[in-house]
C-alpha cells in the first residue's frame, strides 16, 4: 500500500533541500582540489556528506537516446545522488552511474553511462565572490581495460545560481576520453578558463558530464581536479587607489 501523499511530499522537499545544502567552496580563500586519495571520505554508497563541495549524480532521464552528445544535455533531471563506494575493479564492473574506485593504486571517482544512468555527472559547488579569471583543470582517465570500446564523450558545463539550465564550455569538451578494447591507460588532461559570467557570484555550479554511448560504456575517472582563480578582483577602495594613480600620471603628463 502506498503511504499517504503528505509524507511523500515532505520527503521530496527534504531531499531537494539536502541536494542544494552544499558548501559553496570560497575560491577567494584558495583552490578547490580533489584527487580522491582520502578513500574514507566516501564510505557508504550514495553518501557524499564526507566530500565538501562535490556531488555525483546518476543523471537518469536526461536524454531519451543512446549516443547523445553530452554538450547538448543541459538539464538536471532527477538529481539523484549516486556513488558506489569502495569499488575495486573498473574492468569487471558493468554498473552504470558513479563509482569510487578506492582500491586502485591511484584512487579515483569515475562515471559510466548506461540505459539507466543516461548522463552521469559530477558537480562542483563554488562561491566566486570577489574573484575572476577562474580556471578548471582535471584529468579524464580511461579506467576500463575490458573489451568494452565505446566512444565516450565528456563535456564541461556551468550554471550560475540554483535554477535554470547548464551552459556548455566548448573548450572543455573531450570527444572520446577512452581507448580500447582491453586498454586502461589513456589520460586526457582538460584545462580551461571559465567565462566571465561565473565571476563574482555566490553560487556557481560546474559540471563534468558524460552520456550513455552506443554499446557498453567505459569507466572514465575524473581525477586531479583543481579549480582556482588566477586573479582577485580589487575591492572598491583599491579601485579608487588605482584611479587615483591614473589621475596622478595624467597630471604629470599635462605638466610636460
Ligand atoms: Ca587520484
Ligand atoms: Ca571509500
Ligand atoms: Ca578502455
Ligand atoms: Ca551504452
Amino acid at each position: 500500500m502506498l503511504p499517504s501523499s503528505l509524507p511523500l511530499i515532505l520527503w521530496a522537499t527534504l531531499a531537494g533541500t539536502a541536494l542544494h545544502a552544499q558548501i559553496f567552496h570560497d575560491l577567494s580563500s584558495g583552490a578547490l582540489t580533489e584527487d580522491w586519495s582520502n578513500t574514507s571520505a566516501i564510505a557508504t554508497t550514495d553518501d557524499w556528506s564526507g566530500v565538501a563541495s562535490i556531488r555525483g549524480y546518476r543523471g537518469d532521464a536526461l536524454t531519451g537516446s543512446v549516443g547523445t552528445d553530452p554538450q547538448l544535455i543541459v538539464g538536471v533531471g532527477t538529481e539523484l545522488l549516486d556513488v558506489n563506494a569502495n569499488g575495486t575493479n573498473p574492468s569487471g564492473s558493468s554498473t552504470g552511474g558513479v563509482t569510487e574506485f578506492a582500491a586502485l593504486a591511484d584512487p579515483v571517482v569515475a562515471f559510466q553511462g548506461s540505459a539507466t544512468a543516461d548522463a552521469p555527472n559530477l558537480v562542483f559547488f563554488l562561491n566566486t565572490l570577489g574573484v575572476s579569471n577562474i580556471s578548471v583543470s582535471y584529468d579524464l582517465r580511461d579506467l576500463d581495460g575490458s573489451v568494452d570500446n565505446s566512444i565516450q564523450p565528456v563535456a564541461l558545463q556551468y550554471r550560475v545560481g540554483a535554477e535554470g539550465s547548464f551552459i556548455n564550455v566548448p573548450a572543455g569538451f573531450v570527444a572520446d576520453a577512452s581507448a580500447g578494447p582491453d586498454l586502461a591507460v589513456l589520460v586526457t588532461p582538460v584545462s580551461v578558463m571559465l567565462p566571465a559570467a561565473v565571476n563574482n557570484q555566490a553560487q556557481v555550479y560546474v559540471r563534468v558530464i558524460t552520456a550513455n554511448a552506443l554499446g557498453n560504456d567505459e569507466w572514465i575517472g575524473v581525477d586531479n581536479l583543481k579549480i582556482e582563480t588566477l586573479a582577485v578582483v580589487p575591492e572598491p577602495h583599491e579601485w579608487a587607489a588605482v584611479a587615483g594613480a591614473g589621475l596622478m600620471v595624467f597630471a604629470v603628463w599635462r605638466r610636460r
